[in-house]
């Protein structure tokens, strides 16, 4: 496979368990405030994110390529609210869509359809997870301090689902 483009997924893959490390220290941040709900819907992040990178690096080991893991940043373990996180979080996703959609564009000039196939996937999650995070925004401001509690035990029931290879 073309190695700009095998580079620039061994770049995604690693930043997307950066990405996993980031919501495993806000998930530590919110069991300081013992908000439960909130724990395990960012315990369920952490582990999408690492299987976004794990789709990657089935990928790459399926076309030959190599995959190399790197060092990552220190993330933010200190925020001053639960709006602080997941406005941090909504920010992180376009990051990472933004992202993803560069190396939609690589692909496509490059001509590499199995590439293009791989990251429509990508494209579609990247919705689905800036809407995640823009709902929860919205519900936060809407419900306030006291509504928290009632919102925190809804995110009790968000589970694992894992995604196919
Ligand atoms: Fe992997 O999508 Fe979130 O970061």
């Amino acid at each position: 496979m073309n190695k700009e483009l095998e580079k620039a997924i061994v770049t995604q893959l690693n930043f997307e368990i950066e990405s996993a490390f980031v919501y495993v220290a806000m998930k530590n941040y919110l069991e300081t405030l013992s908000l439960e709900g909130f724990v395990n819907w960012f315990e369920i992040q952490f582990q999408e994110e690492m299987a976004h990178a794990q789709k990657f690096m089935n990928y790459l080991n399926e076309r030959g390529g190599r995959v190399e893991i790197r060092g990552f940043e220190t993330p933010k373990n200190d925020f001053s609210s639960v709006l602080e996180v997941l406005e941090a979080s909504l920010a992180h996703e376009k990051e990472v869509t933004r992202r993803i959609h560069n190396l939609m564009k690589m692909a496509i000039e490059i001509g590499d359809y199995p590439s293009i196939s791989l990251l429509n996937w990508y494209v579609d999650e990247q919705v689905e997870e800036e809407d995640n995070f823009s709902k929860l925004i919205d519900k936060v401001k809407l419900v306030g301090g006291k509504g928290l509690f009632m919102l925190d035990k809804e995110l009790l029931t968000r589970v694992f689902v894992p995604i196919a290879k």
